[in-house]
């Protein structure tokens, strides 16, 4: 079954959304398989974000996600890539569907309340950051 790597970022914990935003995913029929809340260190927000290294944005991102715990979560089911970032919206909640996560929770870029995996590929280089023990 097809996998995505969810997180809850810290404004969505912050926020006490935790409950609102897994409701979404398991009312559309997904499987959350594993899910923990962890600290980030600036080791995994920085190889986490890797791809943006070079963004003039790259610092703030690190700081937001090793601000507080997130939510982590493997999320599993058909199509699970395309169906949760299609729930979770645009990446500018400005942008973004009213009936999204961020359409609904979020005003700005900078803090978007979710991170989901953009390919499988993705999903399983994340997988494998957030949950070692998981990942075969
Ligand atoms: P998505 O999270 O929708 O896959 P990406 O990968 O383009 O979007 O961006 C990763 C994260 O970088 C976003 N979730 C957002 O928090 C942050 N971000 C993207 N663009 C900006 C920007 N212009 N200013 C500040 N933060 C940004």
């Amino acid at each position: 079954m097809e996998k995505s790597l969810v997180l809850i970022k810290p404004d969505g914990v912050e926020r006490k959304l935790i409950g609102e935003i897994i409701a979404m995913y398991e009312k559309k029929g997904l499987n959350i398989t594993a899910l923990k809340m962890i600290q980030p260190t600036r080791e995994i927000a920085e190889t986490h974000y890797a791809e943006h290294r070079d963004k003039p944005f790259f610092n703030e991102l690190v700081t937001y996600l090793t601000r507080g715990k997130v939510c982590a979560m493997i999320i599993e089911g058909d199509n699970a890539v395309k169906i949760v970032r299609k729930i979770n919206g645009a990446t500018d909640p400005a942008e973004a569907e009213l009936g999204t996560i961020r359409g609904k929770y979020a005003l700005t870029k900078a803090e978007n309340i979710v991170h989901a995996s953009d390919s499988v590929e993705s999903a399983v280089r994340e997988i494998k950051l957030w949950f070692p023990e998981e990942a075969q």
